[in-house]
């Protein structure tokens, strides 16, 4: 027999291992099949979804044969695992970024031109999954990506929310939630795997056993495990995405429902599965205390019971547990890991007390990726004391060893009443990472600064990136077909070849297909706003797009601010040759933000004015598409010629958006914040639009009394600009509607909004200047794209393997 893929092929297997190696073949007829066998229709009465459906499950055939041999090339080699713990993993559509890396988007678009179908329409029947909410969960699903790309042996561990982050509609300007209900649809990805089955107690008492102490909770729920396989770059590998479903011990209570009471019997199960019914649709602040704290319980603790279990199948010795294992801790949601893991070998394996910590310590550690206060997960002794009693007791020991160990230690993890989650997971981390460079000196200066100086080595930075397959291969064809031409197509796993493009600025060809490209996405961007959103926009005029969560420090207002102050001056002086622009806005307000919501509805009450005024419509359009999310940040960014990166300078730990805007070749109008300043380094400062306050300044800023009354009273375009919003010109009817935006701005501005606004209006000038001289132009952006290669999350991932995992490759 022959041997393919390490597997020996009989004449019975042999399509399925041919299939393996070339997975273009037979796909019609596999469609077809499974369109017949799985979906139970005939090519005739089959419709979009139908279609969908068949395909996807002919691709999961072909990621199914890969993800095997990784597994078992993974036991193969004794191989150290990688575990990414994540409450949240925004991965967005699937079908074809599996299509993109199994290479068979010729081979899938030709089948359905065959058969006589819309492969675009079908690829974009397939709703997100949008089990994110913004940059933390997008950077948790990049990096599954690269895990396989670069194939690192590694499961993502996650929740299976039945409810996403809401879908956002407007409503006379207003942000409405609805529930979002990807689940609803028949979800082709997921394998359910019911002998994958936990339980996961809550509540109850401790009961002192000797030495040791035996948990004994109250409450209980199953966790229930379903996999999806995460396929790399050419299908080389695949690493699995194990997300866990909530369900209860005790499903049903038939005495109840003899006696008719029928809901009462339901809800035992209700109740069980609320801990995996909805995402938290905030990542910055900390709702629905308990449910939350239970979710963040349920799925480390179901994790770290599957790991050990892993574990075991192949090692007798536990005291391999940090060479053979890595957990990562993306944020502090899954920090009671720590606590978790000592309770598991010290109460359940006997294990010393200070032996299990240092054994957990040795392979966990923790990201951080926001500094903002009231990010900061804190809960309180009492909450965390009735849900995980066992664990409040192994935390003021953990506390307690570490005081041993270093004397000096001023903070504790428990103090003042709370459990503080950031310094419980440094404590027990042996590696604690920031998200760009500035982060993560600001790390060491501010929140863990007594940390910081008691283990100086173990905070490292690890600067974000994106993947090349989604953000530029698959979302932008005409830019990589274009660069593909160019420089060969090794970029797509090796984006530091970007580079090489470099070279071929002086070629004018090269330079007009790129502007050609551009240009394109931009016409396809405008009939696609046109056709579903009654949007007129010329796609000549400079696309400035904003995309993000709405949060005041990122600056969304003062984005606005300068839209208003230009719609004037447009208007006092028509005819002084604007350079055209259509602003776009897209990003969800969590629903309890009041402020940001309010920053929406601004937003939109401006657009409506401008976009009717026939003096400035030729020159200026504002934009704010509704539901943002990653499908619609693939259609914007391919189409994007400036990137707003605007936030206060020292918020924004890292960004993601400025990655992928600057490698599609937008320029970036930003502040010194976050990854910016790396961007800003390699694109080099004339290909970037720098404005705005530095991290230092911004807090000298702030104790200077009335900064923002000073600030207004300097600029009279602020001025004007404040003055239309209060006096009603976007809300005639209604003119104090926005009374605490300017109220906030004129009085506090705690984000310096009126005193970056100068220095912003001069850098949007620079760029309205700059975009007239339209070849200078494409140069600039052609740099950007060429000069991007660094920020790819596969170079992220080394560096997590290298310097804090100490995990390797086993990609062929
Ligand atoms: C986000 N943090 C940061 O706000 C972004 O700057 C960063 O790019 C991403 O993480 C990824 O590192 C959060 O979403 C959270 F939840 F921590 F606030």
């Amino acid at each position: 027999p022959d041997k393919v893929c390490g597997i020996y092929v009989t004449a019975n297997n042999r399509n399925i291992m041919l299939r393996a190696q070339m997975p273009h073949i037979g796909l019609r007829e596999d469609i077809l099949r499974q369109l017949a066998y799985v979906v139970g229709k005939d090519p005739e009465h089959a419709t979009l979804y139908d279609w969908r459906i068949a395909l996807s499950h002919a691709v999961r055939e072909r990621i199914v044969d890969r993800w095997f041999a990784s597994t078992r090339r993974t036991y193969e080699e004794g191989a150290k695992r990688v575990y990414y713990l994540s409450m949240e993993f925004l991965i967005g559509r699937l079908l074809e970024d599996a299509i993109t890396n199994l290479r068979l988007d010729e081979a899938a678009e030709l089948a359905f031109r065959e058969l006589g179908i819309d492969y675009a329409a079908v690829l974009l029947d397939e709703p997100d999954a949008a089990l994110g909410n913004g940059g933390l969960g997008r950077l948790a699903a990049c990096f599954l990506e690269s895990l396989s790309t670069i194939g690192c042996p590694a499961y993502g561990y996650g929740i299976r929310y039945e409810h996403g982050l809401f879908r956002q509609s407007f409503e006379d300007g207003r942000q409405v939630e609805a529930p979002e209900t990807w689940l609803l649809q028949h979800h082709v990805w997921e394998f359910e795997r019911p002998e994958a089955m936990f339980q996961i107690g809550f509540g109850g008492e401790v009961r002192e056993a000797g030495a040791r102490a035996v948990w004994e909770p109250t409450e209980a729920v199953f966790a229930e495990a379903y996999d999806t396989p995460i396929v790399g770059w050419q299908g080389r590998w695949a690493n699995t995405l194990r997300l866990w479903s909530a369900r209860a011990v005790d499903p049903f209570d038939l005495e109840r429902f003899n006696l008719g009471d029928y809901v009462a019997a339901a809800a035992p199960e209700a109740l069980a599965r609320t801990i995996s019914r909805v995402l938290y649709p905030d990542d910055t602040t900390e709702p629905g205390k308990e449910l939350r704290l239970k979710q963040e319980f349920f799925f480390t603790a179901a994790s770290l019971r599957d790991i050990l279990r892993r574990f075991d199948s192949e090692y007798d010795d536990i005291r391999k547990l940090p060479a053979k294992v890595a957990i990562q801790l993306n944020d502090t949601h899954p920090a009671i890991a720590g606590p978790e893991l000592v309770r598991l070998l010290h109460d359940e394996r006997g294990l010393e007390f200070d032996e299990a910590v240092a054994l957990a310590r040795g392979t966990l550690s923790y990201t951080n990726h926001t500094l903002l206060p009231e990010a900061l997960e804190k809960w309180s002794e009492g909450l965390m004391g009735r849900l995980l009693p066992r664990h409040m007791t192994l935390i003021e020991r953990i506390d307690a060893l570490h005081a041993r160990e270093n004397p000096t230690r001023k903070a504790a993890a428990r103090a003042n009443g709370q459990v503080n989650m950031g310094e419980l997971s440094f404590v027990m981390a042996h590696k604690v990472n920031g998200v760009s460079a500035l982060h993560t000196e600001l790390m060491k200066a501010t929140v863990f600064e007594d940390l910081h100086q008691l283990h100086p080595d173990r905070i490292v930075n690890q600067t974000n990136g994106v993947t090349p397959r989604r953000w530029l291969l698959s979302c932008n064809p005409r830019l990589s077909a274009l660069v593909t031409e160019a420089i060969g197509e090794d970029w797509v796993d090796d984006l530091e070849q970007l580079a090489r493009l470099e070279p071929r600025l002086s070629d004018a060809g090269f330079v007009e297909g790129f502007a050609a490209a551009k240009r394109a996405n931009k016409v396809d961007l405008s009939n696609w706003m046109a056709q579903g959103h009654d949007l007129l926009v010329d796609p000549e005029a400079m696309f400035d797009v904003q995309i993000k969560r709405i949060h005041e420090y990122k600056r969304q207002h003062l984005n606005i601010l300068e839209a208003i102050a230009l719609w004037q001056e447009i208007r006092a002086n028509p005819d002084a040759g604007w350079a055209p622009r259509v602003k776009i806005f897209g990003g969800k307000a969590a629903p309890g933000y009041v402020f940001a919501k309010k920053i929406i509805r601004l937003i939109n009450d401006v657009a409506r004015v401008v976009n009717a005024d026939p003096v400035t419509s030729p020159h200026l359009k504002v934009v704010f598409l509704p539901n943002y999310n990653v499908s619609l940040a693939e259609r914007l960014i391919p189409a994007a010629d400036l990137s707003e990166q605007i936030s206060t300078a020292g918020k924004e730990a890292s960004g993601t958006g400025n990655m992928k805007f600057a490698l599609n070749g937008a320029l970036t109008i930003g502040t010194l914040d976050g990854a910016n300043v790396e961007i800003r380094e390699r694109v080099g400062e004339e290909n970037f639009f720098l404005f705005g306050m530095t991290a230092d300044e911004v807090v000298n800023r702030r104790d200077i009394a009335n900064h923002a009354a000073k600030a207004i009273a300097a600029d009279t375009r602020l001025e004007l600009a404040l003055k239309a919003i209060r006096e009603g010109a976007f809300s005639p009817k209604e003119r104090d509607r926005y009374r605490d935006i300017t109220d906030n701005l004129a009085g506090p501005d705690y984000f310096l909004v009126c005193s970056d606004f100068a220095d912003y209006w001069r850098a949007q000038r620079e760029a309205d200047a700059a975009y007239r001289d339209s070849a200078a132009w494409t140069r600039k952006a052609a740099l950007n794209t060429a000069r991007s290669g660094w920020f790819s999350s596969d170079r992220t991932i080394r560096g997590y393997m290298g310097e804090i995992w100490n995990a390797g490759s086993l990609n062929p």
